[in-house]
């Protein structure tokens, strides 16, 4: 898989493949929750399977999203534009699709047609939100923007019928601004007496095993609660770019085998070497918390959690 020849042609096939699978799952199922759970169970390989979940996952993450405010025909257009630093604001929006007409039927991933992330462009800070609709295809969200600054927002959807995509806009906030360096490399974050561990290593081009440990005053959390269908929502943003990057949980609340924590398993694929910057939201004790961190991924980690077998060597 060293030269670009063969690189392109390993990733066309694999994205036809990835189509296929799409098309049963519309095929087989009604529009709706159940899309979620078979986008978390494709994309959820495990060492003991072969090169095909390497494959799809691989095709799914090709191209980073939310760095596009236009794409595959749809486009993010922000309806109110001024927004003052620490007040709620009513923010206003429309996802337009190919017709030119704003969208108004929607899949259902992980329990919302649309989720709605902001962060400051120098990644200190992130809001994981629920628009709702106010009709005709117009997006509403209680917005508070902390400080004078730029922001950038991420639209997360599935039109009806249609593949997922992210789209994204900046939101500047006038007044001065003061960026932050990006938080150091760590793989713990404290949040309200919560102590949340990282394992594992993100690999340029390759689908790796992230494991998120959540812990309270020192012991094991087990009784993490289910929040919008997973016991956890990692989000995962490359620095400078803000590439935003899918990521998928390791099973479901219910399906038999995963458990309330303390673990979460994350499988995610990041495009290149570079600093990241994951957040993961999780829900105890009826409240969303949510634990950031900062991870450096390079080209000579050790690919411990590759399959065996798979052509990268
Ligand atoms: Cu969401």
């Amino acid at each position: 898989m060293n030269t670009p020849t063969k690189l392109g042609s390993y990733l066309l096939g694999v994205s036809v493949v990835f189509g296929s699978a799409l098309g049963i799952g519309r095929a087989v199922g009604p529009v709706g929750a159940p899309a979620a759970g078979d986008h978390s169970t494709m994309a959820a390989p495990t060492a003991s399977e072969g090169h095909g979940q390497q494959a799809i996952e691989q095709a799914n993450e090709v191209a980073p999203g939310g760095l596009e405010v236009s794409a595959d025909g749809y486009t993010l257009t922000p309806l109110t534009t001024t927004i003052k630093p620490d007040t709620p604001t009513d923010f206003r929006f429309t996802l337009t699709g190919p017709n030119n007409k704003p969208v108004t039927d929607y899949q259902v991933q992980h329990d919302k047609k649309l989720h709605f992330i902001v962060v400051s462009r120098d990644l200190n800070s992130f809001q994981h939100l629920h628009p709702v609709e106010t009709g005709g295809g117009v997006w509403s969200v209680k917005l508070t923007l902390p400080a004078a600054g730029a922001y950038r927002a991420f639209a997360d959807f599935a039109p009806a019928g249609g593949d997922g995509l992210t789209l994204g806009t900046d939101l500047l906030v006038a007044g001065d601004y003061a960026p932050e360096p990006l938080p150091p490399t760590s793989r713990t974050a404290n949040v309200d007496g919560y102590t949340v561990t990282l394992d594992g290593d993100l690999i340029p081009g390759k689908a790796s095993k992230v494991t998120l440990t959540v812990s309270k005053d020192g012991h094991p959390v087990t009784d993490l609660q289910p929040y919008l269908g997973a016991y956890g929502h990692l989000v995962a943003l490359r620095a400078r770019d803000l590439a935003y990057l899918h990521v998928h949980p390791d099973g479901e609340p219910g399906d038999g085998t995963t458990r309330s924590g303390p673990e979460i398993v994350f499988y995610t694929e990041v495009p290149s070497t570079g600093n990241y910057r994951l957040f993961l939201d999780f829900q105890h004790e009826g409240e969303v918390r949510t634990a950031g961190f900062t991870l450096s991924a390079d080209q000579t980690t050790p690919t411990s959690t590759v399959a065996p077998g798979d052509h990268g060597h």
